[in-house]
């Protein structure tokens, strides 16, 4: 059994969609991170950067109870364990893990940024909103290039379209024109039709709470909570 740890985020769909197309038995905790669960030392002991997603695997590599935070290590585990969605080897096994790379240190950091300065600023900075807004683009244009000539990011189906899509097929959240990327697109649609993807939207596609975060949720994400030192 897994412990999966989430709020209603891309970066918990990434982790679910690999879960669901596994089969994996796994068990789901909300972490609500607008009211501060992700503060409370039982959680940290788990993810010590105080972010979902996480999870613990009871049946770890020594078949003991294993901890692990950061949505592309727990991709890469839950792909060895399993032997699926990660080629074992070879050239095949590095152009995922590049596409993943690329996911976790271009298109979540900028994206995420984008929704930052756009939805959640307090601040109206047009320099940060133009900035991430071109650089979101930028990253779009260079998955449509590769998406050209490939169904999927890395060839095959795999652990780096599953960290892409949470973030890319809402094109209209990231301020993105979907026609003028057209292979992301319809690699977008092409995976919005799998069954497992499907199960994740139903589940956890759209948060309990929707609309301009309140006062309590600003503090603990961007106030003086997120920044108390524990
Ligand atoms: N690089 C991390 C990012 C995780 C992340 O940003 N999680 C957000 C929700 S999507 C979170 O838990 N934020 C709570 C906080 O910062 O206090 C990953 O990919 O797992």
């Amino acid at each position: 059994m897994i412990d999966f740890y989430i709020w209603y985020t891309s970066n918990a769909r990434k982790v679910a969609i690999m879960l669901e197309e596994t089969g994996l038995a796994y068990q789901t905790h909300v972490v609500d991170i607008g009211r501060g669960d992700q503060f409370a030392k039982d959680f940290l002991d788990i993810s010590p950067n105080n972010k979902i997603p996480a999870i613990v695997d009871q049946a770890g590599p020594d078949g003991e109870p294993f901890a692990i935070f950061e949505s592309g290590a727990i991709l890469i585990y839950l792909a060895e364990k399993t032997g699926k969605f990660l080629p074992e080897s070879g050239s095949a096994r590095y152009d995922v893990m590049q596409w993943l790379m690329f996911q976790m240190g271009g298109v979540g950091p900028m994206f995420g940024q984008y929704n930052h300065f756009h939805n959640y600023a307090r601040e109206k900075l047009p320099y940060a909103m133009e900035r991430y807004a071109k650089e979101s683009h930028r990253l779009y244009r260079v998955m449509d290039d590769v998406l050209a000539k490939r169904d999927f990011i890395a060839g095959d189906y795999s652990i780096a379209d599953m960290a892409l899509w949470p973030w890319a097929h809402n094109f209209a959240g990231r301020g993105q024109d979907p026609e003028a990327v057209p292979h992301v697109k319809a690699w977008a649609e092409r995976i919005g039709e799998r069954d497992a993807v499907q199960r994740v939207m139903e589940k956890i596609g759209a948060s309990p709470r929707s609309g301009p975060i309140d006062d309590e949720h600003w503090e603990n994400m961007y106030g003086a909570t997120q920044y108390a030192s524990r």
